[in-house]
């Protein structure tokens, strides 16, 4: 594979020909052309699998909605690409270790259940059988039920999820660790503090009747193309959109040009509106403050004039509670420590604020950019407060709104994959099944590394996902995999994790996607998933398995319980056999799933509902809290008075999926064949006396003794913050700390890192991506 290392700033709007040039393009590369058209045409129909891209909602109305990245995943998955027994007998571990994570994937799908052989070191064919053999006398080897760690992956469906829990504490076990805590953790933790639910509180339909939608932290244009549309169409009913974030990014950028409208006849084209904030990263809570700082004023100041001022007064007396200690807070804090700690100006903050103040109608959008530092939650909390002074929840057009990554990580959620579930969940199963299930915390995904590092986990299942390159501290995530006695891992493609074989025994089970075909004893089986805006609907493949040895998720987990548990604690053959058995068990343990097979056949889906919506609030005081936690001093309280000469937040590129790598480009960005690029302030270069295209290493500034850097980073100079660089994950992994997470969502702090740069030595090997 030869590409064009080159570094070309993007000119044209997001979306657009670029996108659909970039789409096709993707759709005739993967050797089934035919077939990738219509699955596309099927995507998010009523009947037809849902996206496995992104947690975005349908709306409806158009027959078909798909985005560029959307028909990337559909296609990456498609693929008639095979990675079968010759390819692994062709190639050893250690071999295939040394290729990038873009090369493992790009080689197909897994078509045959794979045991690792040491004395090899090939991958050689096992039979299911033998599989689910292995792991049971594994499983049964362990002294207690808590030397298991059961991960997961956002995109596993509803039905596999909640047969996975029910395995995991029929076993006596509440490990689940899983990519959400990695991800949207403080979303989920601050918002319950907050108002009870840990989920959005808006529909999808919300964003038409928004007057103004603040977007923080999130790069829609890439991670949720599909978003563009309702920020487009919300603009084009007046909606400012303003947007908080750290880097200049295009898909959102042209929005705030209203002199420039986008330029392509697409259905992206269209004049929008915004305003563009570039806190430094980390800065939101103090941007935030400092909003309310202004309106707080303004409505003193409208009190004295009117006895009424301009906060939601009624709302807050009768839903909200902490009010008073809250604005006491705001009080406390001075204009000096916000600026400084947002890096903007009070007056860009003042006219942010009177945006909001004249709109009667907001939502607040928020992604990684929000939820991966270590005062997260205190920042979630911190747009609820603004949101709760103005009584902007339950009410058309209004509320909060994380936006999900993974297509199914709210549904994991929602169907108990979680290390701390509550206990009216662990109750009803335990009276369903007759069973007591464990009440102890099990581990989140740092806690599970950590616990692996200390031998203290004899197996490791992972339903999905790729937790060595996703995890943080690759070096010692890596070691952590190799402690585990066996690693089992259900996945429809090559990648890290499977090179990183516990010390015993490494399965790898092949698994259908969300695309193809689930047939079953019972016939042709459907799943379910939930979208950000807690929308529940069916998802049925189309496609054709590619091999008569892969499973699905389902039939796997079932695979797995009856091996190790046998049928007296459940009839797991049965469940793989009709998942709809399985639906019977979630209606009869869950909330909000009453009828859920009939509920099913609704096209579209059926809403679970929000307790907070309807000003319900599950909290101790049982009204909405108000948060008075005050602005952090600095972003690593951990390294005292040592200078930090740069902050560095790992993201996503155009062209990947997490660490999915479709491609080598990151077209908005104007980076072309390559990934291993750092943006920087021309400034700060010349401060440091490089120049654009030198390498350079990154190394970590922290407080344990470990050498963390990467190598051979190309400089890039990029509209970002004095101070703050940016460069792709997963390639920067290797810097950040396991022991650097958030405070109380223990989510790793990908979006601030502490690092110096120095100029490459030596130009090391690169291998590509
Ligand atoms: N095509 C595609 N779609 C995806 C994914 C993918 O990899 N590819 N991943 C999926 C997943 S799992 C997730 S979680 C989502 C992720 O969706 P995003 O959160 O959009 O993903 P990131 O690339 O991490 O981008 C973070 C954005 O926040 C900004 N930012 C970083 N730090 C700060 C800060 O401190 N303050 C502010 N205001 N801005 C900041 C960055 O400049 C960047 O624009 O996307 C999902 N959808
Ligand atoms: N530095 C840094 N690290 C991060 C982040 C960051 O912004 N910066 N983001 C974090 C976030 S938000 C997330 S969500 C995590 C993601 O962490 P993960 O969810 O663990 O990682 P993915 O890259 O999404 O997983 C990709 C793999 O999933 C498997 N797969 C794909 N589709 C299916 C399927 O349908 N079924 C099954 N069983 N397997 C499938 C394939 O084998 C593929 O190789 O990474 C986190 N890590
Ligand atoms: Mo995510």
């Amino acid at each position: 594979m030869k590409f064009k290392r080159q570094i070309k700033p993007y000119r044209a709007a997001a979306g657009g020909w670029g996108s659909l040039e970039a789409t096709t393009r993707f759709v005739f590369d993967s050797k089934a052309a035919l077939k990738n058209m219509r699955n596309l045409m099927r995507m998010n129909k009523a009947r037809g699998f849902d996206c496995p891209g992104c947690a975005w909602g349908d709306d409806n109305k158009s027959t078909f909605s798909f985005c560029e990245n959307g028909a990337k995943a559909v296609t990456w998955e498609a693929t008639r690409r095979t990675v079968d027994p010759d390819f692994f007998a062709q190639h050893s571990v250690s071999r295939l270790y040394a290729e990038s994570d873009y090369f493992l994937e790009y080689q197909g799908r897994l078509t045959h259940p794979l045991s690792y052989n040491p004395d090899t070191d090939h991958y050689e064919p096992v039979s299911w059988e033998d599989a689910f053999t292995l792991i049971a006398q594994h499983i049964h080897a362990m002294d207690n039920p808590d030397q298991i760690e059961l991960y997961t992956s956002g995109r596993a469906s509803n039905e596999a999820s909640w047969l996975y829990q029910l395995f995991g504490r029929m076993l006596g076990t509440n490990n689940f660790p899983d990519c959400s805590n990695m991800c949207h953790e403080a979303s989920g933790t601050g918002l319950k503090r907050s108002i009870g639910v840990g989920k959005g509180t808006i529909r999808l339909d919300d964003f038409e009747s928004a007057d103004a939608i603040f977007v923080f932290g999130q790069n829609p244009g890439t991670n949720h193309p599909r978003m563009l549309h309702s920020l487009r169409h919300a603009a084009e009913h007046g909606a400012s959109i303003v947007t908080f974030n750290t880097l200049r990014e295009r898909g959102l950028e042209r929005f705030a040009d209203p002199q420039n409208p986008l330029e392509v006849v697409t259905p992206m084209a269209g004049k929008i509106s915004s305003s563009y904030y570039q806190p430094r990263l980390g800065g939101d809570m103090a941007a935030v403050r400092g909003m309310v700082k202004a309106l707080l004023e303004e409505h003193r100041r409208q009190l004295a004039l009117d006895g009424e001022g301009i906060f939601d007064t009624q709302f807050i007396r009768e839903h909200t509670h902490g009010v008073d200690a809250y604005l006491a807070a705001v009080d406390a804090t001075g204009w000096e420590a916000i600026t400084a700690g947002s890096g903007l100006s009070e007056e860009e903050l003042r006219q942010a604020a009177a945006i909001y103040q004249h709109s009667e109608r907001v939502i607040c959008t928020w992604a990684m950019g929000i939820t991966q530092h270590k005062h997260s939650v205190d920042t979630v909390r911190e747009i609820a407060n603004l949101q709760l002074l103005f009584g902007q929840l339950g009410k058309k057009g209004a509320g909060l709104c994380p936006v999900r990554g993974h297509s199914n990580v709210q549904g994991n959620r929602t169907m108990g994959i979680d290390e701390k579930p509550g206990a009216p969940f662990l109750d009803a199963l335990g009276t369903h099944f007759g069973f007591e299930p464990p009440r102890r915390a099990g581990h989140n995904t740092v806690e599970a590394i950590e616990a692996m590092l200390r031998d203290e986990i004899r197996v490791l299942i992972t339903l999905g996902g790729n937790l060595a390159a996703a995890a943080p501290d690759s070096p010692r995530t890596e070691e952590a995999l190799q402690r585990c006695g066996l690693t089992v891992h259900i996945s429809t493609k090559l990648n890290r994790t499977h090179l990183v074989p516990g010390y015993e025994n490494s399965l790898i089970l092949p698994t259908l996607g969300r695309t193809e075909r689930d047939m079953q004893r019972t016939g042709s089986q459907f799943i379910t998933v939930e979208d950000s805006f807690s929308m529940v609907h069916a998802s049925e493949g189309i496609g054709i398995p590619l091999s008569e040895h892969q499973r699905s998720e389902t039939a796997i987990v079932a695979g797995i319980a009856n091996a190790v548990l046998g049928r007296e604690k459940a009839n797991w053959q049965g469940m793989a056999d009709d998942y709809s058995v399985i639906r019977d068990h979630i209606a009869a343990t869950l909330p909000g799933f009453d009828d859920f097979n009939q509920k099913c056949e609704q096209p579209g889906g059926f809403y679970l509902g929000n307790a907070a919506a309807r000003h319900v609030f599950a909290t101790p005081s049982g009204k909405a809290e108000f948060s008075a936690a005050p602005l952090p001093d600095t972003l690593f309280p951990q390294l005292g008075n040592t200078t930090v000469p740069f902050v560095l937040q790992t993201l996503r590129s155009h062209d990947q999926y997490n660490t999915t790598i479709y491609g080598l480009d990151d077209r908005y960005r104007g980076v072309y064949g390559q990934r291993r690029v750092v943006f920087i302030h021309p400034e700060d270069m010349a401060e440091q006396g490089m120049r654009e295209g030198d390498k350079v290493d990154i190394e970590t500034l922290w407080n344990d003794g470990i050498t963390r850097q990467v190598e051979g980073f190309v400089l890039v100079p990029y509209n970002i913050p004095r101070g703050n660089l940016a460069a792709y994950y997963p390639e920067t992994n290797p810097l950040v700390p396991l022991s650097s997470f958030g405070d109380d969502s223990g989510t790793p702090t990908s979006k601030s890192i502490p690092v110096k740069l120095s100029l490459t030595r030596q130009q090391p090997s690169l291998r590509i991506a």
